[in-house]
């Protein structure tokens, strides 16, 4: 063995050895020494790497698998030509490795009509009297997800000698949506500063940016939005251009696309015109140029992510066009090259006084059908605004002739930043299984999103996370909170899987296999997200944080610029009860549902408690399930909140054994901080719905610890990811 690869052998054991601090900053993809029987036995199976004709796709998943592989078995593994052993792990396409296009002659490696374009297989065979292992794809990207695949299952200590694996993604445009702002401050970003230094680029490639797409491309995500869709008109000039086609050249072998958010104004802002007027033929022809200078500088862009007339940003109904003018628009720019776009159905009128739940359906359903066949509308997963519980859109199901993607929250905006542990993958997996009812029973989110019930033949599918990743070191802000930077991926690659099993995977890979660990926090983590929805917002509430950064309870929170912004709006707290009421009686929303699920939303007796408040203003005396009065099970549930975090935080006390001191240690200090927030939004909740409730707690319920005074005096100037706001 040469110098080198001896020491590089030596700091690969001391590194899986542990002797290293962990800092959280190579997520799940540790690779840490194996010990024991597995060992052995994976010893025999991955004995040598025969890689095809090289490409850079195919250059990062043969270094991948000896990173992988050298690490979890503390060895180094010859490359060969040939199979020469048993332990051969051959990969590539057809094109690339003349074994696995013989193979595929010989139908062994059958089952590539299945994959697409980005999908894999993996299976165990025997090839000229050797036992091999082959990871073959029609494309190299497919090789690489098939590569992350393979390690995954050494990561988890699955048995490796049998494999049968074909896996295709079920939705095509799995996206991370950065809401990074130019000036590297991240809009509700809780993992310090954008990890794009645009300072720097295009000249310095930090090699974090090589980390996030190899982290990127191990969930099988494949594109990036870097910038804010709340776009500075700065972000297309060509020096901006110029930097994210530098990120896009790092991203390219990983097959993550980079895509630009447009602010609608840009052909004014920064193109001298008078207008942007999406029928204005000069506007047109500015978006065609754009397009055509950004697809010569990233011959794979992706298209552009658009937010028009909402929340301010400008839009084509600055110039009474509708959405759909707007998005085509753009949609004609990008078209001859291939791209998409991706229009937000995030909006809500300046002007109209309705119900903000409403707005979003009253504006797009009467534009079905109208866009071109490269627009995809983004739905949030709820009406409102990535709360800890909302109903599913009901945009989904309601527009049959146009795609819609999904928009999930990965950042925790209003879960509690990155201090409370709350693991999101229940949240997603609720949505994707609502049932829409829009063709009958079974028709999911999951189902419209994926485009299995479309009525209109194949089109864009897609599902974007808004990115929880920052500069921070360990990426996300917290160790917990790559879990959900995980689940996203994992999830947009195959809706069906299980938050359970996503968690397990997830932990084994991150901190420790060993089952006294694995099943108390895959344990705590399945059940953080009820407990922030309890301690924060239960029975239905929603919106009920402070005004400014989103930061702890303010459900008094009333007046300033606009109703739909404040929580009394949504709590409607009075003296004959609590709840927003969207029942014919209130605002209809429930109307905008198809009628079987109107029937049930609608109807007091029916509803899901869970969703009760969200739907129905209900007396503080009303009976629910349990017997109890609405206003006893509120103390209850937020208090049961509380109780949970505290149930959290001595599950972990007991792990320390498990986990490295460093990583042991934050995740204490963090789920201190969240029982001590916890029973602030719990205590500062009771005390305000008690003015209205005039009643007393259930026996055995502690009084909130201050007076309301208190808590509504409580001023945080300088909250992460919002711009700081004096106190009064
Ligand atoms: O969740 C809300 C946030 C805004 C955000 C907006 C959106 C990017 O509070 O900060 O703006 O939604 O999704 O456009």
């Amino acid at each position: 063995m040469r110098l080198l690869s001896r020491l590089l052998l030596a700091a690969l054991i001391i590194a899986a050895t542990g002797a290293r601090a962990e800092d959280g900053y190579d997520l799940w993809l540790r690779y840490r020494l194996m010990s024991g029987e597995l060992l052995k036995s994976y010893r025999e199976s991955a004995r040598e790497i025969v890689p095809g004709t090289p490409s850079a796709t195919l250059n990062v998943a043969q270094s991948e698998l000896a990173r992988g592989l050298g690490g979890l078995m503390g060895m180094e593994l010859p490359v060969s030509a040939q199979p020469t052993r048993d332990g051969s792990v051959i990969f590539g396409t057809p094109a690339s490795s003349a074994l696995i296009a013989r193979l595929k002659l010989d139908g062994a490696a059958g089952g590539l009509d299945r994959t697409g374009n980005e999908g894999y297989l993996i299976r165990s065979l025997g090839y000229e009297g050797h036992r091999v292992t082959i990871i073959a794809a029609n494309a190299d990207i497919g090789v690489l997800y098939g590569t992350f695949h393979f390690l995954r299952l050494l990561q988890t200590h699955q048995p490796i000698e049998h494999l049968d694996v074909v896996s295709a993604p079920r939705i095509q445009r799995r996206v991370l949506d950065h809401w990074d702002n130019l000036d590297r401050t991240v809009e509700r970003g809780y993992a310090g500063q954008s990890i794009w230094d645009w300072h720097k680029l295009p000249d310095y490639l930090d090699p974090r940016y090589t980390d996030y797409a190899r982290a990127c491309a191990s969930l099988g995500i494949n594109g990036t939005i870097p910038t804010n869709v709340n776009a500075s008109p700065i972000g297309l000039t060509r020096p901006y251009l110029q930097k994210y086609a530098s990120l896009a050249d790092v991203f390219r072998p990983y097959g993550v696309r980079i895509y630009l958010t447009a602010r609608f104004s840009a052909p004014i802002e920064s193109g001298g015109l008078k207008t942007a007027d999406p029928l204005d033929p000069a506007v047109r022809a500015w978006w065609r140029a754009k397009a055509d200078e950004i697809y010569a500088l990233i011959p794979d862009f992706g298209g552009f992510l658009v937010k028009a007339n909402s929340e301010g940003q400008p839009g084509p109904q600055d110039y009474s066009r509708t959405h759909a003018d707007g998005a085509n628009m753009l949609a004609e720019a990008v078209a001859p090259h291939g791209g998409i776009i991706m229009w937000r159905a995030f909006v809500y009128s300046q002007n109209q006084p309705d119900d903000r739940a409403k707005q979003a359906y009253a504006e797009f359903v009467p534009l079905d059908g109208k866009f071109r066949d490269n627009v995809v509308l983004q739905v949030k997963n709820g009406p409102i605004d990535f709360q800890p519980r909302e109903p599913f859109h009901p945009l989904f199901g309601a527009m049959p002739r146009t795609p819609l993607m999904l928009e999930l929250q990965i950042t925790k905006e209003y879960l509690g930043f990155a201090t409370h542990l709350v693991y999101l993958a229940p949240l997603f997996e609720e949505t994707l299984r609502s049932d829409t009812y829009a063709k009958g029973p079974d028709s999911t989110v999951a189902k419209v999103i994926d485009g299995s019930l479309s009525g209109h033949g194949p089109h864009t599918t897609g599902m974007a996370g808004v990115a929880n990743i920052g500069s921070d070191r360990n990426w996300t802000g917290s160790h917990f909170d790559q879990a959900n930077w995980y689940a996203f991926g994992r999830l947009a690659w195959d809706p069906a899987l299980t938050s359970a099993d996503i968690a397990a995977e997830w932990v084994k890979m991150t901190f420790s296999i060993e089952p006294a660990f694995v099943a108390p926090v895959v344990g705590m983590m399945l059940g953080s997200r009820e407990a922030a929805v309890e301690y924060m917002t239960p029975l239905g509430l929603h919106h009920q944080m402070s005004r400014h950064g989103h930061y702890g309870p303010g459900p008094w929170v009333g007046g300033g610029a606009r109703a739909d912004w404040t929580s009394v709006y949504f709590n409607r707290a009075d003296a004959g009860g609590i709840g927003f009421d969207r029942t014919k009686t209130g605002s209809n929303a429930v109307a905008q549902y198809t009628p079987h699920v109107a029937g049930q939303f609608a109807d007091l007796k029916r509803v899901p408690e869970k969703y009760l408040l969200w739907f129905h203003h209900v007396p503080w005396d009303y009976r629910l399930s349990s017997g109890r009065t609405l206003w006893d099970e509120l103390v209850i549930d937020y208090t049961q909140g509380v109780q949970r975090v505290s149930g959290m935080r001595s599950t972990w006390a007991g792990l320390a054994a498990f986990v490295d001191p460093e990583r042991y240690a934050q995740v204490s200090a963090f789920l201190a901080i969240q029982e001590k927030e916890a029973k602030w939004w719990r205590d500062a909740s009771i005390a305000y719905f008690q003015t209205f409730s005039q009643r007393p707690l259930p026996a055995g319920y502690e009084p909130p610890e201050h007076d309301l005074q208190y808590y509504e005096a409580l001023c945080f100037p300088y909250v992460p990811g919002s711009a700081p706001q004096p106190c009064q």
